[in-house]
């Protein structure tokens, strides 16, 4: 694969159609300015600010883009929230469409076939594998991913954390809570 994408690139360079430089300039920002941490700002507003939350349901790409995180292929945002009935997953079984807006580039398990095929016919068993046991009777709904629509999992805010401010809040919230394979963490100091 390291070989097939370098010599698409040589090609593509000899060309003309692309500039290397601008390519190691688009994956220096995913890998080192665009991560998880956008997607953990969104939600910890959403957690503290209830008209946050109402707008990141009713137009996520809309509330997303005010904090000036935008798609670069303009694709549509569609927030999903967990709550006492429904724990949330998204996937992508064709390829690996994912948020890179909010989350950054895709670990590599999104991408594996094993991934894709199971988190839509085993899902509760996929979640046991990421360490994850839900309440018994908790509805599991998955979300398949295109290239038009990418999906942001909003986890349940954790018991204990009235008193946080949205920096504190946005800490607990993990890249894989916001895929739906893990959960937000606890506060530190809560047993
Ligand atoms: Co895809």
């Amino acid at each position: 694969m390291e070989a097939r994408v370098r010599a698409l690139e040589t090609i593509l360079t000899q060309k003309g159609l692309i500039d290397p430089k601008a390519i190691d300039a688009i994956v220096e920002t995913y890998e080192t300015k665009i991560g998880p941490r956008n997607g953990a700002r969104v939600v910890a507003k959403a957690w503290a600010e209830p008209d946050f939350a109402d707008w990141l349901k009713r137009d996520a790409t809309a509330a997303i883009a005010s904090l000036g995180y935008t798609g670069r292929q303009g694709e549509h945002m569609r927030a999903v929230f967990n709550d006492a009935e429904t724990h949330n997953l998204v996937v992508c079984t064709l390829c690996s469409c994912y948020p890179w807006s909010v989350l950054g580039l895709p670990p590599v398990w999104y991408k594996a076939p094993a991934y894709r095929s199971r988190a839509v016919i085993d899902p509760r068993g996929v979640l046991a594998e990421f360490g994850v046991t839900l309440p018994a009777g908790r509805k599991i709904r998955v979300w398949d991913s295109t290239a038009e629509l990418r999906y942001l999992v909003v986890p349940e805010r954790p018991a204990g954390t009235d008193g946080l401010d949205q920096e504190a809040l946005a800490d607990l919230v993990t890249r894989d809570a916001m895929i739906g394979t893990g959960l937000a963490l606890e506060p530190e100091g809560r047993a």
